[in-house]
């Protein structure tokens, strides 16, 4: 028996193979749990379907974030299929391209507005949407980035969205821990993924993230996978509202 053996989730922010939340699926798989998947459009499905379909994914559903009535209609259908759920994956960021360029004063208010909305705002919604069908001692789990605490050069919106979920985190567990709901973040080093690719000299974080951090080396989406595997399992059935660090040790050293 595995440890998520009998237990239910959806995980929202697969694009594909290199994605942080494959990396986490392909864990609570291994460990037993029945997944359910959601993608943003139909050029995302064209990679999430064969991807879900190879762990058995019992529905494979779209949603934009920021489309309320597409992420009804994922629990609708969560609770048609299973009735009530364990568990949730949020692993869904976005801001403009130019204004993770631009000198972070020039940051728009349409670009504030869309990255807090996609990367923020949406965890709240997302519970807001599960919360029906979430049992006593279910689990929600998000990914966030260093840069909500610290400036990281041209993380820009996007730490200001990441201080933003962060924050969520631990308003959501104070409400809901009563419920015997935690809500938890994985605060995941830089890795190589589609969200990334777009990223400006990408590949100098990355060798400063290997030089700088305590494990001297890059973290995996399997090992971000681990971590959330924990923090969605009864493993951590004390833990909530904690922001947990899976970096090699990168923001507990000086440099
Ligand atoms: P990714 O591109 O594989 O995943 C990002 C996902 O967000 C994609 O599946 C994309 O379709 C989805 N998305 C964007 N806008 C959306 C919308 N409006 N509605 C629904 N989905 C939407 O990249 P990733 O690196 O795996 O990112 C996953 C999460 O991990 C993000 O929250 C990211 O901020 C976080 N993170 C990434 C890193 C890194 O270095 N890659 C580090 C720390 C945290
Ligand atoms: O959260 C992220 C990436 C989020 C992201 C990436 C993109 C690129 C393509 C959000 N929106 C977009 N929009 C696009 O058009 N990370 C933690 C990865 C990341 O991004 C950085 C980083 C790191 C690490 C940007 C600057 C500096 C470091």
């Amino acid at each position: 028996m595995g440890l998520m053996t009998g237990k239910r989730g959806i995980i929202f922010g697969v694009a594909n193979d290199k994605s942080i939340a494959w990396g986490v699926a392909q864990q609570l798989r291994a460990a037993g749990a029945e997944l359910a998947f959601t993608y943003l459009n139909a050029a995302m499905e064209k990679r999430v379907r064969p991807l879900a379909e190879s762990v058995d994914a019992r529905l494979i559903l779209p949603c934009d974030v920021q489309n309320e009535d597409e992420m009804v209609a994922v629990f609708d259908a969560a609770k048609e299929t299973w009735g009530e759920i364990d568990f949730v994956v949020h692993a869904v960021a976005f801001a403009n391209r130019e204004d993770l360029k631009k000198p972070f004063s020039q940051t728009s208010c349409d670009g504030f507005r869309l990255a807090l909305d996609v990367s923020a705002y949406s965890l709240i919604s997302m519970t807001r949407c599960a919360l029906p069908v979430l049992k006593k001692g279910s689990s929600i789990v998000t990914m966030t980035y260093l840069g909500a605490v610290r400036s990281v050069p041209a993380y820009n919106v996007m730490g200001v969205a990441k201080a933003a979920l962060e924050a969520s985190v631990r308003y959501l567990a104070a409400e809901l821990g009563e419920q015997g709901i935690r809500v938890n973040a994985v605060s995941a080093g830089p890795i190589k993924t589609l969200a990334a690719s777009g990223i400006a000299n990408f590949k100098e974080k990355l060798r400063v993230a290997e030089e700088r951090a305590p494990l001297k080396r890059l973290v995996s989406q399997d090992e971000v996978g681990k971590s959330s595997l924990y923090l969605l399992s009864d493993l951590a059935s004390g833990v909530t509202g904690e922001i947990h660090y899976v970096d090699g040790g990168f923001n507990t050293a000086a440099g």
